[in-house]
This record gives C-alpha cells, structure tokens and sequence, in this order.
C-alpha cells in the first residue's frame, strides 16, 4: 500500500494513505540503505510501500526534491529535514531569537540547489519598534527583488492568516527556522486541528529547549500540508561545488555567464568578473554578496 511519511522518529514512521488514514509503520530486518550517506534514510514527505498487516514499509519511492543540512553531529553526513515539498518557508525573527542574513541565506541556496520555491516571513511583529519594522520591511524588500516570497506576521498578536493561508494553499510546505521563532506557535494559529506544544520559556539563549523534537506533516485541508521541524541552531550547507553555488543566487544566474573566467570564475576578485560588477553598480545587494563569499570560502559563519 502506498502512503506518505508524516511523522518520523526514527524507529518508527506515521504513515498517511490517500483514504486519510494513519498507519504506524516500521523498516524490519534486511531492508537498510547502507550506502545512503543520510543519519535519516527516510525523511518526512517520503513517498513509500508498505505492508498494511503489519506495517513494515518495502520500498521507497524516488524523491522529487529534498531539503537537507550538514549534520553536525556526524561530519560528511546530511540530515534530511523533509522529502517532496512544494515550497520551503524559512520563519525568521529580528530579535527573541535574531535569525541572521547569513543563516537565511543559506537556507535560501539550499531550497534554491533543488529549485524549491522560498518563502521568508518575519514573525513575532507585535515585540518591533517602528525603527525595526522598518528594518524589517528593508530586509523582505531585499528577498522580494530575488523572487522569495515575503510577509510579516505576528502568530500571537494577528487575529488574520488570510494571506498566508493563500500561500499555502494546495501545497506542501516546509517549515524551518532557528528554534524559538515561531514556528509551532503560527502553526497552531493556522488550524484548529494543529495543536503543537510551544516553549513557554522566554530566554532563548537557552540551550537543548527544542520544543519540537520530530518533524511533522499537519493537514489544513485535503490538498494542503504544512510540515512542522525542530528549530536548528545552525544551516551547515550539503556538499556543493564552488562553481555551482552563484548558479542558486537568483540575482547572479544570469550574469555570471558574462564573467571573463566562464564557469570557472568563483567571482571573488578574478579579472572582468560580472558579479564583482553588479555589486560595485549595487544590483546585488553587498550581505548577499558577502554571505556567498562565505558560502565558496567555506568560512564558519552557520548560526
Ligand atoms: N511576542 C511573540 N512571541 C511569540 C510569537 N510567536 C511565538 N512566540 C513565542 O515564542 C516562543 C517559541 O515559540 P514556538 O512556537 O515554540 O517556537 P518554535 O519555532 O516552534 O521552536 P522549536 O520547536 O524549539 O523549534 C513561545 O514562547 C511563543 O509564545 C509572536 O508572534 N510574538
Ligand atoms: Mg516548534
Ligand atoms: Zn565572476
């Protein structure tokens, strides 16, 4: 029988069949990926077979897209944060906790190397003063120009999700973004039917007080799914080449065919460079910039 992973917690998984029932299914014996370098071989939004007797799951079928992070915990490893989603929205927050240009970055690139569609909303609106708003809106400004798809929210204060619902809709998307910002909170906003636990707790400098432990795959009607994630501390970027990473910076993909070097050209300070142009004429934003230097170099610049 044919399901979707909604809920994985590593040794067992809560299967949905297209009749909208849940099945508690289980990988047995033989059936193990060895060669999968991925601490969770099968990740939430994983279409598979299984055995509806006993549960036991027998195939997995191919992915159409994933999104993935550096596992920090096993070095060389990646850690799949959800299979097969339609969109990726990044939840950031100026400050409790601050969500850096750096981290959204590298989500973006990551949701990007897949040709994911991004979307990026600031949250918890109701704690800005008006000098942040503003800094706030500069910044979705910013992300517009590229193509991500950009609100402001406050899950506790709004009483109206309207526009946000309108984005969901008929899609399945993916939830990220530091723990504390938010997530679960707006989640619960959205529908009744979500009824995820929120940290109380107001110092978010706190470390090890994830409230969300599993990723999760929550139902707002019949064609739209959100997928609830643990918050990360860090986004470490999978393995890419160097020459591949301007290809996911939307503002740079056309350009970067013009550089004197081709596809060799990493666009750091390389004679007739096109990026280095379109910096220097401010038609790529100079944080952007930046945080793609840090991206190529490898520079430790994840939280
Ligand atoms: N002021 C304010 N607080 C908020 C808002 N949204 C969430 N919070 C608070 O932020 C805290 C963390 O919220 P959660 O929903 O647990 O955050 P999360 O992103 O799911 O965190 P993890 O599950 O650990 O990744 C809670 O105390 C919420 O009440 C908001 O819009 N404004
Ligand atoms: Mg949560
Ligand atoms: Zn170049």
């Amino acid at each position: 029988m044919r399901g979707t992973v909604v809920r994985s917690t590593g040794s067992f998984y809560d299967v949905l069949t297209s009749d909208l029932k849940k099945h508690t299914c289980r990988v047995r014996g033989k059936f193990r990926l060895d060669a999968i370098k991925e601490t969770n071989p099968i990740a939430v939004g994983d279409w598979i077979e299984f055995e509806p007797e006993d549960g036991t799951i027998t195939e997995i079928h191919p992915r159409k897209n994933l999104i993935e992070r550096q596992s920090i915990k096993k070095k060389g490893h990646t850690h799949v944060l959800a299979a097969n989603v339609d969109q990726a929205l990044l939840i950031a927050t100026l400050k409790m906790p601050r969500t850096s240009l750096g981290f959204i970055d590298r989500f973006l690139v990551s949701a990007e190397s897949f040709r994911i569609p991004q979307l990026l909303i600031f949250n918890k609106t109701d704690l800005l003063s008006e000098k942040e708003l503003n800094a706030a809106s500069d910044i979705l400004t910013l992300y517009k120009s590229i193509g991500v798809t950009c609100l402001s929210v406050s899950a506790i204060a709004d009483s109206d999700f309207s526009d946000l619902l309108k984005l969901l809709k008929g899609k399945v998307t993916l939830i990220a973004g530091h723990s504390g910002v938010g997530k679960s909170t707006l989640l619960n906003s959205l529908s009744p039917d979500i009824e995820q636990s929120v940290r109380e707790v107001s110092d978010f400098t706190e470390k090890g007080t994830h409230s969300t432990t599993f990723s999760e795959m929550f139902m707002l009607d019949k064609n739209t799914f959100v997928i609830d994630t643990p918050g990360v501390k860090e986004w470490g970027l999978a393995e890419m080449n160097q020459q591949e990473i301007s290809d996911y910076f939307p503002e740079m993909r056309e350009a970067r065919l013009h550089c004197k070097f081709g596809s060799r050209c990493l666009h750091l300070n390389e004679p007739n460079c096109a990026i280095l142009e379109l910096v220097s004429k401010g038609l790529c934003a100079e944080t952007r910039y930046h945080n793609y230097i840090n991206m190529v170099t490898g520079k430790d610049n994840r939280k």
